[in-house]
């Protein structure tokens, strides 16, 4: 199907402090995201300085890295219809105080930096992100007799 697209999202070191990895993949599984790779990733300050360029002239940019550094994080490309803008819509608005009840952000966190999770911001962005933290054998391509229901007859 057109629309299927990939993003990434970085689960951070507050979601694995705090023990919230499982209910935040839960609701990506229960929206109907295909989980296509999953591993740790150990950021470092290389990789957050173009993760994090459009920040770099900010106050908070080196506190960020660091804390981005604390604990391995969790990466995850899912797929779905539309997903890099259905999966923005489900973590919510960066400031958590800000963000939509309901929404991961909204519903677990109180502050920035730690509003436990990143997830790419446009279809450009998702696939640098796709290319800056995967390599290609890490990212999966396989059926699921759920496809059909969620996305649809032509899949
Ligand atoms: P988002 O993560 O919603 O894409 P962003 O790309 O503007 O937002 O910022 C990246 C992260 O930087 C954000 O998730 C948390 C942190 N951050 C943003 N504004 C901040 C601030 N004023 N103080 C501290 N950290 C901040
Ligand atoms: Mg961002």
């Amino acid at each position: 199907m057109s629309d299927l697209q990939k993003t990434v999202v970085l689960l951070k070191p507050d979601a694995l402090q705090r023990d919230l990895l499982g209910e935040i993949i839960n609701r990506f599984e229960r929206k109907g995201l295909k989980i296509v790779g999953l591993k740790f990733i150990r950021l470092t300050d290389e990789l957050l300085d173009i993760h994090y360029a459009h920040l770099s002239d900010k106050p908070f940019f080196e506190s960020l890295k660091k804390f981005m550094m604390q604990t391995p994080v969790v990466g995850i490309v899912l797929e779905g219809l539309e997903a890099v803008s259905e999966v923005r819509k489900i973590i919510g608005s960066t400031n958590p105080r800000q963000a939509d009840a309901g929404t991961i952000r909204a519903d677990f966190s109180m502050n920035v930096p730690s509003n436990l999770i990143h997830a790419s911001d446009s279809e450009e962005t998702a696939q640098n992100e796709i290319k800056r933290f995967f390599s290609n054998h890490e990212i999966f391509s396989y059926e699921k007799i759920s496809d059909r229901y969620i996305f649809g007859e032509g899949v």
